[in-house]
């Protein structure tokens, strides 16, 4: 399996994307020259809870398939049978939409000291938009598979059932690894949708033209771009699972897996936890990057220019989001770190998708280090930092984010500071 090749093409994609959303993403340094990446351009994308598709980042490893959106299906496969067009996946369903903070699992990965190679992504690597699609739930249960209970409460995670949605892109693939991901089927029934709109507009080529999986705060990688089949199965993707050419298993058992230097972690058929935070605290070996972790980002100042407070104050705005689970708290800091104070949460509360903050600051003039950090519903706040290599798990208890190989998951707060300028 050749991964480390470089992929020419993606230099006339990132142009195209550029060209398109027009200033309001950057290209983000990729050292291995394999991904489409860009990223938002402006911290200020972090001030509003809708983002536009032009602030939206891109992120993807093969080459965006040219897709006929008339003779485009999607197989439902494993235990559910069928294949449906677009054209019955937007008028044999219900129409729902969900809003979903998108973040990709290695945003936060340029903030690994030493660095950790491929894509380095700073805060850039997360947005949110509304998705409109068909919901999972309805294409499945036509499609002759039983909801995971009979109370129709889908616990996710739920040990009992061990089913899993393996959802297959229909990206071409240089190095023969088919682009396959796996979430648990009662979280598939619970909120996933197949999305065929993206904030009210036709799905973007880069975002996944004609249908896309969307997991509602799940990483990125989970949100699989070009669906052309969905298959129900009892494990996660392994090689071999699916009946075409090609390795299936490396984006879910290989990629996007969290561990420290010189590890190769064992593929799994199943997992004991679900939650990636869980996971890290020693549920699983070597944790699947599944729901995001708890994180937030100051919107506003965004340290481009000098602010002059209005009636002696400044508005600190942000965004914070945890996964599936609910932002309990953000706390400010306008010292560095030294002390801190309660924001405001405010504005839409959806599940899977981030809260807006808000702090006024009684702003002296001078020179200052503004700091967001927010704890979710169950108590876990970001770490202060990224640890050094190899403490693992360790530095957990240390206010610290594990340093991984592949820099995945990271919300440590200290890398996203924002120093800002007060007028006198
Ligand atoms: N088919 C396919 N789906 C994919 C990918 C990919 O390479 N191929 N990249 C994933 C990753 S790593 C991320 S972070 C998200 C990014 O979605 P976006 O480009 O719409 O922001 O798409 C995911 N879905
Ligand atoms: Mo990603």
């Amino acid at each position: 399996m050749v991964t480390e090749r470089p992929r020419p093409t993606r230099r006339g994609e990132i142009a195209e994307i550029l060209r398109t959303k027009a200033g309001g993403v950057t290209e983000t340094r990729d050292e291995a020259d394999k991904y489409t990446v860009v990223g938002a351009a402006r911290r200020r994308t972090f001030a509003n809870w809708l983002t536009p598709v032009a602030e939206h980042f891109v992120c993807h490893r093969n080459d965006i398939p040219d897709v006929d959106a008339e003779t485009w299906t999607v197989s439902l496969t494993g235990r559910a049978s069928g294949a449906l067009s677009v054209a019955d996946i937007e008028s044999g369903f219900p129409t729902v939409a969900v809003a979903h903070t998108m973040e990709c699992a290695g945003n936060g990965r340029g903030q690994h000291r030493p660095e950790t190679g491929s894509v380095q992504w700073g805060f850039e690597a997360a947005a949110t938009a509304l998705w409109t699609g068909a919901p999972v739930s309805s294409i499945l249960r036509a499609s002759g598979v039983d909801p995971p209970n009979e109370s129709g409460e889908n616990d996710v995670g739920d040990e009992s059932d061990e089913r899993w949605l393996t959802a297959v892109g229909g990206d071409p693939s240089d190095d023969g690894d088919v682009f396959a991901r796996s979430i648990p089927l009662a979280k598939a029934f619970d909120d996933c949708i197949l999305a065929y709109e993206m904030n009210g507009e036709p799905l973007p080529q880069e975002h996944g033209f004609p249908v896309r999986l969307i997991v509602p705060g799940w990483y990125g990688v989970n949100n699989v771009k070009w669906v052309d089949e969905l298959r129900v199965m009892d494990s996660m993707v392994v090689d071999g699972s699916l009946d075409r050419p090609g390795e299936h298993a490396f984006w879910q058992q290989v990629a996007y897996r969290i561990h420290p230097r010189g590890v190769d972690p064992e593929p799994n058929a199943s997992v004991e936890a679900v939650d990636t935070w869980e996971q890290l605290e020693g549920a699983v070996d070597h944790p699947y990057t599944f729901d995001e972790n708890v994180k937030s980002v100051i919107g506003t100042p965004d340290g481009e220019t000098t602010v002059t407070p209005k009636h002696g104050a400044v508005e600190v705005r942000g965004v914070a989001w945890a996964g599936d689970d609910a932002v309990d708290r953000v706390e400010i800091s306008t010292d560095g770190g030294r002390t801190w104070n309660d924001a405001e949460l405010f504005g839409p509360a959806y599940a899977g998708a981030w809260r807006l903050f808000r702090y006024d600051w009684r702003a002296e003039p001078g020179r200052h280090v503004l700091l967001s950090r927010a704890t979710d519903e169950l108590g876990r706040r970001q770490p202060a930092r990224i640890s050094e290599p190899d403490e693992w798990r360790d530095a957990l208890d240390d206010d610290a984010y594990p340093w991984n190989e592949g820099g995945y998951a990271a919300n440590a707060y200290e890398p996203n500071a924002v120093e800002v300028d007060v007028r006198g």
